[in-house]
């Protein structure tokens, strides 16, 4: 039995507007270490968008490598890194070279053809072809890894030459089962990593995660029928919410570590340990992340009510909405940001009951410029008068303009 530990989109280098989740990142891929070495995984796959961007800082960098060396065990637990649609596939692979003896395999491209010369790890490449690589593990065990990384439109049809959709669903439907024929006995266990779009069982569209590039419009929703029968288990990345696609053979997004969104504010953290053998359904269990620091929706009908709030919860991130029916003055701003350090937005929705009978003002132009600003903004506003400081803002560019 082989046991995956399977993971995706640590986008790492990411911020929450401008504050940066590096220390977050840290704790929780140190999690993920010490759940891969408590559960014994014989190999760790993390299926795309390792960075946020194709040219991430320095410290994402580090954090990246140290991780994958402590999950590479010196070279002696498998650690197969695909590209997601956030990486730059070339870079992804640059550091070949040298991961390769400490048992690190990063695959950039649709098409890449991994080494089979021999390296200082315990375990052996035994065969690899373009989008396949054949691992004999210590043990003995086969395990057979399709690689599906991300590319971009152009660099998918370049790489297989189809033009249409339809076709490239076809098409990447045959060179998978292809691949599966030649490659993926029952002797082995044979696995599938990606960074696509599927479409989960009982939906009719994929909703992609807030804040991401979309991929949808430029990669084709794949059906679990491209999936070849001798696959046991697809590990894909994109979705940031851990979800199945499909039961048999199970198709899963294992998701973020992290909430990276307000959209994803809600949702539980995992990763996914799949134990695998030859001729079995294979066995998944997803384990609980710890949330090093809660992303939070918070709604109050005043700025004291929020400053209330906002004490009580220091150590969690914050989108605020404040709805009023009064407009927020700067002071009012500036007080809730230095009463909290983790709000990330302010949403003032002022909720002016509609007195009845608003007269329609008629403007007339006799009238000093600042009274007819106080109509034309009341009429814009359900009766709402500005405020002292909006009137001030209005005369300073009107003193400019004169
Ligand atoms: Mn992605």
């Amino acid at each position: 039995m082989i046991s995956i530990l399977h993971t995706a989109d640590w986008h790492l280098g990411k911020r929450l507007g401008s504050l940066t989740r590096i220390d977050e990142q840290k704790t929780v891929l140190s999690e993920i270490c010490e759940i891969a070495d408590s559960n014994n995984v014989d190999v760790v796959v993390i299926a795309g968008d390792i960075f946020d961007t194709t040219n991430p800082p320095t410290e994402a960098i580090e954090l990246l490598y140290s991780t994958l060396k402590n999950l590479s065990k010196k070279g002696t637990r498998p650690v197969i890194v695909i590209a997601g649609n956030h990486d730059s596939p070339d870079r992804i692979e640059a550091p070949n070279p040298l991961a390769r003896d400490n048992g690190i395999i990063f695959i950039g491209n649709p098409k890449s053809t991994y080494y089979t010369e021999t390296s200082d790890t315990s375990f052996s490449i035994r065969q690899s072809h373009e989008s396949f690589i054949e691992i004999e593990l210590k043990s003995g065990e086969l395990l057979r890894i399709i690689t599906a990384p991300f590319a971009n439109e152009l660099r998918l049809k370049e790489a297989f030459m189809v033009d249409k959709d339809t076709e490239f669903i076809t098409y990447m439907t045959n060179y998978w089962n292809t691949l599966a024929q030649t490659y993926c006995d029952n002797k082995g266990v044979n696995i599938l990593v990606g960074h696509h779009l599927c479409l989960p069982i009982g939906e009719t569209s994929v909703i992609e995660p807030e804040d991401e590039k979309p991929i949808q419009a430029i990669s084709t929703l794949l059906p679990p029928a491209s999936i070849p029968k001798q696959i046991h288990y697809v590990a894909l990345g994109h979705l940031h919410k851990f979800q199945y696609v499909y039961h048999n053979p199970p198709i899963i997004y294992s998701g973020s570590p992290l909430a990276y969104s307000f959209a994803e504010a809600m949702q539980k953290k995992y990763v996914v340990i799949a134990q695998i053998e030859p001729n079995n359904k294979a066995i998944v269990n997803a384990i609980e992340l710890h949330t090093p620091k809660i992303l939070i929706k918070k709604t109050c009908t005043s700025t004291n009510e929020a400053i209330e709030w906002l004490l009580q919860n220091q150590d969690k991130y914050v989108e605020l909405t404040i709805e009023s029916d009064t407009y927020m003055t700067p002071a009012e701003v500036k007080h809730l940001h230095q009463t909290h350090n983790g709000i990330i937005a302010i949403i003032p929705i002022v909720s002016v009951t509609k007195q009845e009978n608003i007269e329609t003002i008629i403007p007339s132009f006799s009238k000093p410029i600042d009274d007819l600003f106080e109509e034309y903004f009341m009429s814009k506003n359900n009766g709402q008068k500005p405020s002292n400081e909006i009137k001030r803002m209005f005369k300073r560019i009107l003193a400019q303009e004169n």
